[in-house]
């Protein structure tokens, strides 16, 4: 049967939207065209001489009023962006450990420290890492120490952040090798601040080299702490089944939407969602229920932990609402459109705001409080009850895919070679047998672009085609799952044949969902351990593994390529990576930077390119461990994916 492309949700509800007279991102992306000068990246408005702008026919005799050339120019806007991503990330981690630590000290309620195997296992594990004894300690009391580390690495002056030591001993030396390993993640955000402000650091590659020892405070620090310390307080992810597109609203329920990035608050909406108390009010209000679904990657937190339905990823926040069908949009902090307040005013739904960190014009304001926080979301859910009677017309789209998720690297290594034998294994002998070509991170944000097929899942059917097994996170990995690549049967549909036969056999689908963009730190983690497995090289740089962010919106994907990039990954990008005014510096950033990195960036307009320079990138690394070739390259082309689909 043809399927239908998962963006005719978003037809439907763009037209819905212009009959309603309301203005959304996809109308707005055709009004703002981008202002070239962001796109050259060298528009420089650091200080008041400026601001100063050198178009590319001028970039070799015109320099800013300072006397900085295009390549400074463009390294700074560049380093500036991984310095604010790297920030919001961490911060995240920072609210995390602060919650963990009040919650073994019995400051905050509701939360717990879980006395589950899992939950022992990662206590036991992240203790070992920060050198913290076991020994006759309860849950609570590693949980309270544990926290207390990670939060000192947010302040900490001198020294290496503790989980640089989890990468392979040859990555850790060439980081010591140029000085770039993160001291404290704080320092690390400030420092590249200071350093690319007016008249500091004049060098780009010496602002590369503060870049990277910043996003690495991300990707090994501040990411990997949100990620170890979640997996402590809510559990680690396991393969859980999920439902993902607009349709998983639902007509005759009360339809609460978490939408942000951290789960703190949404993991008390998930209980408070199931109390029976609510779930009454919610009938006497005349709804058959409570139904809970997440936008972004506070979605992905909740589909990977509890298999909470996703409604949409990015660009599909304020379709969400133009559905009729959102009794109240809560939301806590990163990639929420002010959009959502002017559609919010034209329906019923409430916008509810929850941090101090986060207002909107129009939003109700209800505080998360941290010590009480179950109260706080029961207050939310009773105050989207309340709103259900007001809705108008309702139209939501008959669009729903099914999804296996929660790969954690736990979970891979599990699925991989079972419990008594857990181990990447299977993993590096499929690659080294050549059944698996390698192995791709596709991450990244989706754009509110009409189009019959997103790039990310264009390149990952590429990827799998051509037995490349793909782990995925953030809204990439949302618009794979509404594509329907995240089923084991995906494997026989879109996959190579050697690679479906491994999906058949360990049970998994061939497009692996990690979890939110903080969860970038496992596939870290999990090209670590098929390092450590042995096979494949001594670090990261030479296993068959590429990285790729087909599209990006947010700062923290540049944070996130650049930790990629210093941890010795080739990491693809694309639409755009504002430096193509900078020759110098985009040369730099695409070759010049293996030299010492062993990983670097790389640009390719579409998703076939895309594919093209990620599998020849990994047949290069096969060659130079001696593996043999691949067959030809399978073209995925448009003909092709049609005639999957009859
Ligand atoms: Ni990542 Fe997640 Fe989505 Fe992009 Fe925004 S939600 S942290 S930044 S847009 S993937
Ligand atoms: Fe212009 Fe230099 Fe000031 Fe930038 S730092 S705005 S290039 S004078």
């Amino acid at each position: 049967m043809a399927q239908q492309p998962s963006s005719s949700a978003n037809f439907q509800l763009i037209e819905k939207a212009h009959e309603d007279s309301v203005q959304t991102a996809f109308d707005r992306s055709e009004a703002i065209k981008p202002c070239p000068f962001g796109e050259y990246g060298t528009c420089c408005k650091i200080c008041a001489l400026g601001p100063c702008r050198i178009p590319p026919k001028q970039a070799e005799s015109l320099r800013g009023i300072c006397g900085a050339d295009v390549n400074t120019i463009a390294a700074r806007n560049f380093a500036r962006m991984i310095a604010a991503g790297t920030a919001a990330h961490s911060d995240h981690g920072r609210e995390v450990a602060r919650t963990l630590i009040a919650t073994a000290g019995g400051e905050f309620t509701g939360y717990e420290i879980p006395e589950t195997p899992q939950a022992e296992y990662k206590l036991r594990l992240v203790a070992g890492v920060y050198g913290i004894p076991t020994e006759n300690k309860s849950f609570t009391e590693l949980a309270a120490e544990i926290g207390e580390h990670a939060l000192a690495e947010f302040g900490q002056q001198e020294g290496e952040l503790a989980f640089i030591k989890r990468a392979p001993a040859k990555r850790q030396a060439i980081w010591r090798e140029l000085g770039i390993i993160p001291r404290g993640i704080d320092r690390e955000v400030v420092e590249l601040l200071h350093r690319t402000g007016m008249g500091t650091d004049q060098d780009y590659q010496n602002i590369m080299l503060q870049a990277a020892r910043c996003a690495l405070a991300d990707g090994w620090g501040g990411s990997m702490i949100t990620t170890e310390l979640q997996d402590i307080l809510f559990g680690t992810p396991k393969p859980v089944r999920g439902k993902v597109n607009l349709g998983v609203l639902k007509e005759d329920e009360i339809n609460l939407v978490v939408h942000g990035h951290e789960p703190i608050l949404s993991e008390m909406i998930v209980l408070a969602a199931q109390d029976p108390s609510l779930i009454e009010l919610a009938k006497s209000k005349g709804a058959k229920g409570i139904n809970l679904a997440g936008i972004c990657c506070t979605a992905n937190e909740t589909l990977v932990r509890h298999g909470v339905p996703v409604a949409g990823c990015y660009s599909q926040q304020e379709l969400a609402i133009v559905t009729g069908a959102v009794d109240a949009m809560v939301v806590d902090v990163q990639c929420i459109m002010q959009g959502l307040s002017s559609v919010a005013q034209c329906y019923h739904t409430d916008l509810i705001t929850t941090s101090p960190k986060t207002k909107l014009p129009g939003g109700i304001h209800i505080e998360l409080d941290e010590h009480q926080p179950l109260e706080t979301a029961k207050e939310i859910v009773r105050h989207t009850i309340e709103n259900f009677p007001n809705r108008g017309k309702v139209v939501i789209p008959d669009e729903v895919t099914d999804a296996v998720v929660g790969f954690s690297h736990e979970s891979i290594n599990y699925m991989l070679g079972g419990s008594f034998r857990a181990s990447y294994s299977p993993l590096n002998q499929n690659i080294i047998n050549g059944r698996i070509l390698g192995v791709a991170g596709v991450v990244g944000c989706d754009r509110p672009y009409v189009r019959e097929e997103s790039v990310h899942s264009a390149l990952v059917k590429e990827l799998i085609a051509n037995n490349v097994l793909v782990v995925q996170t953030g809204c990439s990995a949302l618009g794979c799952a509404k594509e329907g690549l995240m089923t084991p049967e995906a494997a026989f549909e879109f996959a190579g044949k050697e690679l479906a036969e491994v999906c058949e056999a360990v049970g998994i689908p061939p497009v692996l969902h990690s979890g939110a963009c903080v969860d970038n730190s496992r596939i870290l983690i999990a090209l670590t351990e098929m390092v450590r497995e042995g096979g494949l090289g001594d670090d990261i740089s030479e296993l068959p593994a590429a990285g790729c962010c087909p599209d990006w919106i947010h700062e923290k994907a540049l944070a996130i390529g650049h930790y990629f990039v210093a941890s010795g990954v080739y990491t693809v990008f694309g639409p755009s990576l504002q430096t193509t005014g900078a020759e110098a510096f985009s040369d730099f950033i695409y070759s010049g930077i293996t030299e010492t990195m062993q990983g670097s960036w790389a640009y390719a307009p579409t998703p076939g390119e895309m594919a093209g320079l990620m599998i020849d990138h990994i047949n290069r690394r096969r060659k130079a461990l001696g593996l043999e070739a691949q067959q030809e390259r399978v073209l995925f082309d448009m003909a092709m994916r049609r005639e999957i689909e009859v």
